[in-house]
């Protein structure tokens, strides 16, 4: 999979590529990311991207050509399967979403930024919108970062065995049960009994009512 992310601020985007799975799935050659500056593709002496909004009001615009040349230039190179605007009034972002874009090849994510872009960036370029939820972030590069994470950790080789998505919460709709380590008792605290038996039919039934128990609590809407 290669991912193509538009901002203006790329040096917020760096360090989550630089460590751990994200950064064994690009040494791998499983995920290609490449950052491009919004501000590399703009013109005149300032270099502008964000302009006053027509009709009044506070908070600078995106403008449409810096983002239609840099996204223009992309497209001649290869087939994009989406060109995704992050903000928060798109769609919010799941694990079932997650999963159905780790199935494709080329995508573009644009980070918005102050009030937004020029919707005609939006009627005219973009595929799919996507908020990563109901709060407000100062812009989009966090927002990339977390759809960029969710979709890599997806793609086949990128996770072993003990990190397997296969048991992750919400793929199967529930959240993750309880997890222990050594000690087995710590200050009086004791690591629950079932666990320590060996008995892989016992512990499989606990995990699951567990699992039931937490998303009742946390989370009865997804149930
Ligand atoms: Cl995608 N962008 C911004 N600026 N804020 C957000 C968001 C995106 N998703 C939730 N909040």
């Amino acid at each position: 999979m290669r991912i193509d992310i538009i901002t203006v601020l790329p040096e917020l985007l760096k360090s989550p590529f630089e460590a751990s799975i994200l950064k064994r799935a690009i040494d791998k050659g499983l995920v290609e990311i490449q950052l491009h500056n919004l501000r590399d593709y703009a013109t005149g002496n300032y270099k502008q991207v964000d302009d006053y909004q027509f009709g009044g009001g506070a908070g600078m615009v995106l403008m449409i050509a810096p983002i239609d040349k840099c996204i223009s230039q992309l497209k001649k190179e290869r087939a994009y399967d989406e060109i995704i605007y992050l903000t928060p009034d798109g769609e919010t972002l799941n694990q079932g979403m997650a999963n159905q874009l780790s199935l494709h090849q080329n995508l573009i994510l644009l980070c918005g930024h102050y009030k937004g872009v020029d919707q005609r960036v939006r009627d005219t370029i973009i595929t799919k919108e996507i908020s990563i939820g109901d709060y407000v972030l100062s812009g989009g590069e966090l927002a990339a970062a977390v759809l960029a994470d969710s979709v890599i950790r997806l793609l086949p080789g990128v996770l072993n065995d003990e990190t397997s998505a296969l048991t992750d919460t919400f793929q199967d709709n529930l959240l993750a049960p309880p997890v222990y380590t050594r000690p087995s008792e710590y200050m009086g605290m004791k690591v629950p009994e079932v666990l320590l038996t060996g008995n892989t039919k016992k512990i499989e039934e606990w995990r699951e009512n567990e699992a039931l128990v937490r998303t009742k609590k946390n989370r009865p809407d997804i149930l």
